[in-house]
């Protein structure tokens, strides 16, 4: 049994870490919520009860085993090599501070999981790019990728609660014909769509389609992987979509994609255009599994290549389980690691055969 913090608790991803500690019966002696100053006090309504917000502190966050971090990359730089510097407090990251770090592992336990070994400080990925690499990785490992390119459709959510009450408000002034002035987002976002996720980059870039090209290198441990993004902005509410299309380096059909990624973890094959079954939203929110679907012969690459489109819940594959499941694979023993992968293994198997 281990003590478990969270900081940050207050906001969109630190209220899904609990949910997430409680939905996969994460075996907690004691959970700690920590937040600002002005959230401290607080009482908040979790799965495991009413429980206190305590103000943050280094000391507090060093007497649990885990802390994961739902807070700023400013924050984080400050705070996180102090709480790891008693050597023993795991600290779980979900902001960019630590991503690019040589000496920090970014990890999805799927794909890389060996990187965080007897590491203190671990990164967790970008939700766009934690959400691609579930079915990339997959295919990465089966026909070699060459060439990937990604069109992103992102949720108003993945800029917090503050852009999800900006659409739903915006939404119902818009409807009524009034002004809906924007804050959170560079523009409007009901009835519109916009190519502009964080800051642009001196190559035209912005900062979040680099995040999918600079983490996607770095958790496939491949740096020669040509990857490029276009980051787009939607009104929806959660899950982030995304069309890609890889050139591999060995011939690859859609049937051989879809056996590959039917057998891959934490991916669900959601393909059956003429049943009008596909990935979406709607469909993934709140979902474990990152759906894909779409998947069809590039008319530019093929034999070598595929278009495929993804849908996956970015406050769950692509923040709050991600850090789960990174802090599950670090209490583990390795005794443990072996029988989990194994009841895995067995599981993946069993629902093959039961679909
Ligand atoms: C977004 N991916 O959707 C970002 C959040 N990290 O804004």
């Amino acid at each position: 049994m281990v003590k478990v913090a969270v900081v940050g608790a207050t906001g969109a991803v630190g209220e899904e870490m609990i949910e997430v500690l409680h939905a996969r019966k994460f075996p907690l002696s004691e959970l700690v919520l920590l937040a600002s100053e002005r959230s401290a006090g607080k009482s908040m309504n979790t799965a495991f009860g009413e429980k206190q917000v305590e103000a943050f502190s280094v000391e507090r966050a060093q007497s649990c085993d885990f802390v994961l971090m739902a807070v700023s990359g400013g924050f984080s730089t400050e705070f996180s090599p102090q709480i790891t510097a008693n050597g023993k407090t795991v600290v779980i990251d979900n902001s960019s501070a630590f991503r690019y770090h040589e000496d920090v592992p970014l990890v999805v336990p799927e794909i890389n999981r060996s990187a965080m070994e007897g590491k203190l400080l671990i990164a967790n990925p970008n939700c766009t790019t934690a959400i691609a690499a579930m079915a990339l990785w997959p295919l990465h490992k089966s026909f070699k990728l060459k060439k990937i390119i990604v069109s992103t459709y992102q949720a108003a959510s993945g800029a917090g609660a503050q852009g999800m009450t900006e659409l739903e408000e915006g939404t119902r002034l818009a409807l009524d014909g009034k002004e809906h002035p924007n804050e959170v987002f560079a523009h409007p976002l009901p009835f519109n769509v916009i190519p502009h996720i964080d800051s642009f980059q001196s190559n035209g870039y912005t900062k979040e389609e680099m995040k999918v090209v600079w983490e996607t290198q770095k958790i496939f441990d491949d740096k020669t992987l040509a990857c490029s993004c276009t980051a787009v902005r939607i009104p929806t509410k959660r899950a982030h979509s995304e069309a890609i299309t890889i050139e591999t380096e060995e011939d690859v059909t859609p049937e051989a994609a879809i056996e590959v990624l039917k057998s891959a973890p934490g991916v669900e094959v959601v393909d059956s255009p003429s049943e009008k079954v596909y990935p979406m939203p709607l469909t993934s929110t709140k979902k474990y599994d990152v759906e894909v679907g779409r998947i069809r012969r590039s008319l530019i690459f093929a034999p070598k290549g595929l278009d495929l489109f993804v849908s996956g819940d970015q406050l769950l594959r692509g923040a709050a389980l991600n850090a789960v499941l990174i802090a599950e694979e670090a209490k583990l023993t390795s005794a443990d690691k072996q029988k989990t992968r194994h009841a895995l293994h067995v599981q993946k198997a069993a629902v093959q055969v039961h679909s």
